[in-house]
């Protein structure tokens, strides 16, 4: 029982990076396959998974193709209730939902100002208000999370499909040095110290990009070891 998942760039793209972290965090079975997001042939590369149209998309054993990540995570738990995907506890379940729901919906502010790159720290980025209210909406839910908490450094302690769903999340405040409290900075670097997510990157940094997109015209310094 192997999956097919579908994912576009490693080092610009957020929502592979979760679909991946889906699948290899749980150490759930599946071939990676490359769809040229960058490099004009993602239409047709899409085609045979149609009417899938965005990366992360999953073809399950069976063939069935499920497009959009929350219907990804939704599905791996089910059908892999051992793999512990989801919070044991059903309070800190719901609430672990919740927060991958408003992740989907949400934050665009955040989103659209700084796109996720784990090449390098820019520095000096001004925060617009409209960022800081997103910023400042996440530390809430992290911390709402964390009431939830049993042993562990992820937001309800066992790594779960929320910290696979704000990994990206953690990655801009990383890459773009955002003010953020020591309790998210902390959960920051858990994140991006985490062998998956290093292993991730690593491959990503495999591959040069001239120019580089998302340029935003700041001093940069390199990626926390
Ligand atoms: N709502 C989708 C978002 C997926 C998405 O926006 N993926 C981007 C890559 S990070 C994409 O495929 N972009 C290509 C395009 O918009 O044509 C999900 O939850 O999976």
């Amino acid at each position: 029982m192997t999956y097919d998942l579908y994912i576009g760039d490693r080092t610009f793209s957020s929502w592979s990076l979760r679909g991946w972290l889906m699948l290899e965090k749980f150490g759930l079975p599946f071939r990676n396959h490359m769809i040229g997001l960058y490099s004009g042939t993602m239409a047709d590369d899409m085609t045979p998974l149609a009417p899938a149209r965005l990366v992360p998309a999953l073809q399950l054993p069976d063939g069935t193709v499920v497009g959009e990540s929350l219907a990804m995570a939704e599905t791996l738990a089910e059908q892999n209730p051992k793999a512990g995907m989801w919070p044991a506890d059903p309070a800190a379940r719901a609430t672990a939902r919740w927060l991958c729901a408003e992740m989907v919906a949400g934050f665009t502010a955040l989103r659209g100002a700084c796109p996720m790159q784990l090449q390098h720290v820019n520095e000096g980025f001004e925060v617009t208000d409209d960022v800081r209210a997103d910023l400042d909406r996440i530390e809430t839910l992290w911390t709402h999370a964390a009431g939830f908490r049993t042993d562990g450094p992820w937001l309800f302690g066992a790594y779960s499909l929320a910290d696979a769903f704000y990994a990206p999340v953690c990655a801009r405040m990383i890459g773009y040095d955002l003010p953020v409290s020591d309790m998210a900075r902390t959960y920051c670097r858990t994140t991006i110290q985490d062998v998956a997510f290093q292993t991730w990157r690593a491959e990503g940094q495999k591959i040069t990009y001239d120019p580089f997109p998302y340029d935003m015209g700041l001093n940069t310094r390199p990626w926390p070891a």
